[in-house]
């Protein structure tokens, strides 16, 4: 029985298709992006009766020509025969070739569907047949370039919509179309596309990590605004670490997303609608809720008379997915207001993300260039926390890591770092080697000053070759490096600063970055013996790690030797001590620092440390 037509009933188109889940792993390999991602949703839609109010469609293939718009016709041809017999053998090493991607027999067709269910919502929206709509497809596509599959995406479905519909359907009126990319990933392929075009206002918000987290590179940089008459279109908020939830992204909406839609005034919205910064999502890390994501649609509900497209991206937590798509779908159906509330106030770094971006694009969004209320920004925030983890594994210190050691975030770089720059070789501690020295005595305090008042310093230098410019903060920092092994052998540990070779080593170092001399040299007793064990973080890398013995007592004592060196120089030690310049080639380790800020981490957190989490006694192979 057809429910009586209400005039006043939001028509919410809501596509699903089984055949997009023929894509999937060519062996069954296990896969954060596999066909379950949209079954669960669409098991949970129907579990709560919303198909039945809302327009159900089902997909369509999209023609070449349409996808053509944004991809060249040397990877339209790779996806179109993908899947075919011809391919069967190479399929694996295809894949291989690019990053983060897998390929079967499904995923030729899947892809097309896609991308043609996309288009087909969004074509019916724009004409008005449907108020809204939400495609939940897969595989996704913001990270697909025009020439390139890439992070589990082969077509980019949301970027083919938006240019058809302005492209090819000019009579439906979508002249600007405002893309809001809330995946926790950056949409690196939707904003290159757009990158000089006006008429999408592309928006993405994402982990950053300072350049560390995928898709890694500086692209998604609030740096990035767009180019020519795209200048000013390009809108990215790159969060410094994960732990950002309901309160972060609101923030985020009130402050910087809807004072640019407002003065923007789309003609529709596509959103990006990844579900990978869901609370419980295995690779976002982030925590907005069902009900988070419900208001974030409902703010932008306001704008383009109601005309919104949500297109699925990531999202790798099949019951967080499932949750939040049908507390959006119940937003479109406006069934009832929404019932909850944010539990959390915004990170601090949060506050310094949205000064950031809004300073950045106020000369092209007037709106964003009052400052925000000092009120707001220091009473309104949360710190950051920085977990221990210690590990419960019932394997010796050697295999479990060192013991100690962070999970995930770590707050600002710059007050990560500064505090290691005070740390003081105390000789009466017992079993903490190394500990912060509050008395202002400090031989020789670093600074962080004039030239790096903030996190800023590490943005990648527009312009550039894409280079970052951690080296510059990591220059400024003296900590104490404390070598075991052959490193106390001054000549040889010379190397690895100034360059060249000594007796025993195969080859000639590159030296560091920096050349000049360590500050000071000082010769240690520690309390302990050290024993040496392998770590296989990618901070402390293969080289071994000199660890306290668990079983050492009071009256053991080992040597070792202090170099004061910068951060900079420490990271360039690393690189060459695994061998890890070699593998860069010349851009020595151009693109992120080899240390881990979540390593570092534990040093602001604990301000005196054991030796076994800071794991500055490096050796040799
Ligand atoms: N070390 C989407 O959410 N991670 N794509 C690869 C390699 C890839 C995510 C990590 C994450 C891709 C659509
Ligand atoms: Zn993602």
């Amino acid at each position: 029985m057809a429910a009586p037509e209400d005039p006043h009933r939001r028509r919410v188109g809501l596509l699903y298709d089984e055949r997009m889940c023929r894509h999937a792993t060519p062996d069954g390999e296990i896969h954060p992006e596999n066909p379950d991602r949209i079954r669960a949703i669409w098991q949970k839609l129907e579990s709560e009766g919303i198909p039945l109010r809302c327009v159900v469609l089902s997909a369509k293939e999209a023609e070449d020509k349409y996808i053509a718009s944004v991809h060249t016709a040397r990877h339209i041809k790779l996806i179109k025969n993908i899947s075919s017999k011809k391919f069967n053998s190479q399929r694996l090493r295809i894949a291989s070739e690019f990053n983060s991607i897998y390929f079967n027999k499904g995923s030729s067709e899947a892809s097309y569907l896609a991308a043609g269910s996309v288009m087909e919502v969004s074509e019916k929206v724009a004409k008005g047949d449907l108020d809204s709509a939400i495609a939940i497809v897969r595989p996704p596509g913001h990270h697909a370039e025009s020439d390139e599959a890439m992070g589990f995406c082969l077509f980019n479905n949301v970027a083919i919509a938006a240019n058809f519909l302005l492209n090819e359907r000019p009579e439906l009126g979508i002249r600007k179309i405002l893309i809001v990319d809330w995946d926790v990933h950056h949409g690196n392929g939707t904003q290159n596309m757009f990158y000089n075009d006006p008429r999408v206002l592309f928006f993405s918000v994402h982990r950053f990590d300072f350049g560390m987290f995928y898709p890694a590179s500086g692209d998604g940089s609030y740096c990035m605004i767009g180019e020519g008459p795209g200048a000013g279109y390009n809108i990215n908020v790159p969060w410094e670490q994960g732990q950002c939830g309901d309160a972060d992204y609101v923030a985020v909406w009130d402050h910087v997303l809807l004072p640019v839609a407002e003065s923007y005034d789309p003609d529709i919205i596509l959103i990006s609608a990844g579900f990978d910064a869901a609370v419980d999502d295995p690779l976002g890390g982030c925590c907005i809720t069902p009900y988070g994501y419900s208001l974030m649609l409902k703010k932008l509900m306001g704008f383009a008379q109601g005309k919104i497209v949500m297109a699925l991206e990531g999202g790798y937590n099949l019951k967080s997915i499932a949750d939040s798509v049908l507390a959006c779908a119940k937003v479109l159906l406006e069934e009832k207001p929404l019932v909850g509330s944010i539990k959390a106030q915004p990170l601090e770094s949060t506050w310094r993300v949205i000064q950031e971006v809004r300073h950045e694009l106020k000369t092209f969004w007037p709106a964003l260039s009052v400052e925000l209320p000092q009120k707001v920004l220091v009473s309104n925030w949360r710190p950051c926390s920085v977990e221990l983890n210690l590990s419960s594994s019932s394997e010796s210190i050697v295999e479990n890591d060192g013991g100690a050691s962070v999970t995930i975030c770590a707050t600002n770089f710059v007050e990560i770092i500064e505090p290691l720059s005070k740390l003081n070789i105390d000789e009466d501690n017992h079993g903490k080697a190394i500990t912060l020295d509050h008395i202002a005595t400090d031989k020789s305090p670093v600074v962080l000053s004039e030239e790096c008042p903030n996190a800023q310093a590490l943005m990648p230098d527009k312009n550039v070759d894409g280079c970052t410019r951690w080296r510059s903060v990591l220059s400024k920092t003296e900590v104490w490096y404390g070598s075991y092994g052959s490193n106390m052998w001054k000549p040889g540990f010379l190397c690895y600063i100034k360059g060249g070779k000594v007796e025993g080593m195969n080859e000639p170092c590159p030296g560091s970055q920096d050349k000049s001399s360590p500050k000071g040299v000082i010769w240690k007793t520690v309390p302990h013996q050290l024993f040496f064990a392998r770590s296989l973080t990618r901070t402390w890398g293969k080289g071994g790690v000199a660890f306290l013995h668990p079983e050492s007592n009071k009256n053991d004592k080992a040597y070792m030797c202090m170099y004061r060196i910068t951060l900079e120089q420490f990271n360039d030690v690393l690189l060459q001590e695994n061998s890890l310049h070699q593998e860069n080639g010349k851009s020595q380790g151009a693109g992120a620092p080899l240390l881990d800020l979540s390593d570092i981490g534990v040093v602001a957190e604990n301000k005196s440390l054991p030796l076994e989490a800071l794991k500055v006694l490096m050796l040799r192979d």
